[in-house]
């Protein structure tokens, strides 16, 4: 008798929720299926877009989207580097499970993507500009990515049916080129479209198109509170990573100095790949390139060996990072122009209503906070992430948020506006409760992070991390074992670790069981893998870039 009353419930329960799956799925058959424009710089730190700050630059039309959708304030990647964060995004899964822990080694393409999915299920789809896994995407009608890292100037793309091609000019205005050929020439009318418009830029090493390097060679940027930073108050990590503007910027390559004015002025190279660095870029300019790049370069040169004598390690940091920043706003103003064009083409084909566009960075990146470049930390620049999103009809316009929400969200996001089932292995949370209704519960109140990449350029030591609103626990293991704990509320600048302070105690037992538990949940298991320190130490590319 119990048994009968028990089925009978669960008879009706799961009648109940049929009905409602159709009476769902034909609502979203009703609506018409949303096109999605992901649109992803590299490096575009959130300190460096208008709609969060505009202490450094104005960017107007990656403002249009915050205006008239929603400004993320919590965003954040899992992992700070570019190809993991790239793979975390398509696949939603930690970089442990999708194996892409690094930049070194090719993504797995046994992966399911979301774009595969995507595809599968009637979208229409296309990849332009930086991806970086080391091999071609899957799931895409169409694709023409830049190999590896790519270059600013005349750069090379491989494309999906005709091999390698070099096109001329600037790679943020052939990237939307290409971009919106497709939208014009190539998209199908009768299918939704999933467009991922990928910039290298702001990417190192900085080369503005010239027309903007022309201005901003000339000007001068606020320094951060921290540029000088002497790392005290935090542990090892902070003072071995080899990112700081002064000690461990390429001069040639970075800060553009010629390699002859760094021999005359008798100052080494940075690295070992300095002056390559300087000269494989260069080497990509046309003859007239040279010489517009001369016009404003080498007169920078000549006032720099003029006064270099008299530059004390000061003055030396406030003038590389006046360079810094030059440079990589400088190219910035591109995208933001060319995300311009895009979006005013969404209004005049009248597609802008019916689109979700998404901008956002592979990860954050410092502009001279701590005296850094780079990213890879858990620390809050490199950790967080720029994140905007419109969406006519769906997204109230001019709205932002405070979740804790993180790159692993997007797959399941985009598959959910799709209508599309997510695959149940995926592990991040659809972001659309929070864009349908800004109010709606998010129950996440603590993100996972873990980053691997080490022994390797910049000397960022392995850590993971529990990060909440109010702390941030980041164990440091491989080839140390410290803990750091910072006061996110009363300490924003992250300068003071208090992990030893005995008033939080309780607070890092707490945290330390939310972090184990973090861990089954996500399905992390050891700290140092056998075979992933295997592969770095048999990897001669690990130690050399
Ligand atoms: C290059 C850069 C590094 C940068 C990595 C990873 N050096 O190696 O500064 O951290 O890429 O960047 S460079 O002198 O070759 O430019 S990422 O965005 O691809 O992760
Ligand atoms: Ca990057």
């Amino acid at each position: 008798m119990k048994y009968q009353h028990i089925f009978l419930l669960l008879f009706t329960y799961i009648g109940f929720s049929c009905a409602n799956q159709v009476a769902q799925q034909q609502d979203q058959a009703e609506k018409k299926r949303p096109n999605i424009l992901f649109i992803m710089s590299d490096d575009h730190a959130y300190q460096a877009i208008s709609a969060y700050s505009d202490k450094l630059i104005k960017t107007p039309n990656i403002d249009r989207i915050a205006n008239e959708g929603m400004r993320f304030d919590n965003a954040c990647v899992t992992n700070s580097i570019c190809a993991p964060s790239r793979a975390v995004i398509l696949t939603g899964k930690h970089s442990h499970i999708n194996g892409k822990t690094d930049n070194y080694f090719p993504f797995d393409t046994t992966n399911v993507t979301f774009p595969q999915i995507m595809q599968e299920a009637g979208y229409q789809t296309a990849m332009f500009g930086k991806l970086h896994f080391g091999n071609s995407p899957k799931g895409f009608d169409e694709f023409q990515i830049l190999p590896g890292q790519g270059h600013y100037y005349n750069p090379t793309f491989i494309t999906k049916e005709k091999g390698k091609v070099t096109y001329p000019g600037y790679v943020t205005d052939i990237t939307t080129d290409l971009t919106l050929n497709w939208l014009k020439k190539e998209r199908k009318e009768d299918k939704p479209f999933m467009l991922m418009y990928l910039h290298k830029a702001p990417h190192r090493e900085w080369l503005p198109a010239e027309r903007h390097y022309k201005e901003y060679t000339k000007k001068t940027f606020p320094e951060p509170e921290t540029l000088f930073d002497d790392y005290k108050g935090r542990g090892t990590a902070a003072h071995t990573a080899e990112m700081n503007i002064l000690d461990h910027m390429n001069w040639a390559g970075d800060s553009k100095l010629y390699p002859e004015t760094m021999e005359a002025l008798g100052i080494p190279q940075g690295s070992h790949w300095d002056y390559d660095a300087f000269k494989k870029e260069r080497s990509r300019m046309t003859e007239e390139q040279k010489k517009a790049w001369d016009a404003s370069y080498g007169p920078i040169n000549e006032e720099f060996a003029k006064n270099y004598a008299s530059m004390d390690r000061e003055a030396l940091m406030k003038w590389r990072y006046q360079r810094y920043m030059q440079d990589y706003l400088g190219t910035i103003e591109s995208v933001d122009e060319n995300v311009g064009r895009v979006l005013d083409y969404l209004d005049e084909s009248g597609l802008a209503d019916n689109t979700l566009v998404v901008y956002t960075s592979d990860q954050g990146f410092y502009l001279g906070e701590h005296g850094w470049f780079d990213k890879r930390f858990a620390y809050n620049e490199s950790f967080k992430t720029p994140l905007l999103m419109r969406w006519p009809n769906e997204i109230k316009p001019g709205i932002t948020n405070e979740e804790m929400v993180q790159n692993l969200d997007f797959a399941q996001t985009f598959l959910e506006a799709a209508g599309i089932q997510a695959p149940s292995d995926m592990q991040g949370e659809s972001l659309m409760p929070l864009l349908t209704d800004n109010g709606a519960a998010w129950d996440r109140d603590a993100v996972y992070y873990h980053y691997y990449e080490y022994p390797s350029i910049h000397m960022v030591k392995r850590h993971y991390a529990i990060i909440t609103k109010e702390f941030k626990l980041i164990h440091f293991y491989y080839d140390v074992d410290e803990w750091e704990l910072y006061d996110r509320k009363n300490d924003p600048m992250e300068l003071n670790n208090v992990y030893d302070d005995p008033k939080y105690a309780d607070t890092i037992k707490t945290l330390k069981e939310d972090l184990a538990a973090l861990r089954v949940q996500y399905k992390d298991g050891s700290e140092i893998d056998q075979k992933l320190l295997n592969k770095y130490l048999n990897s001669k590319a690990a130690l050399q870039r």
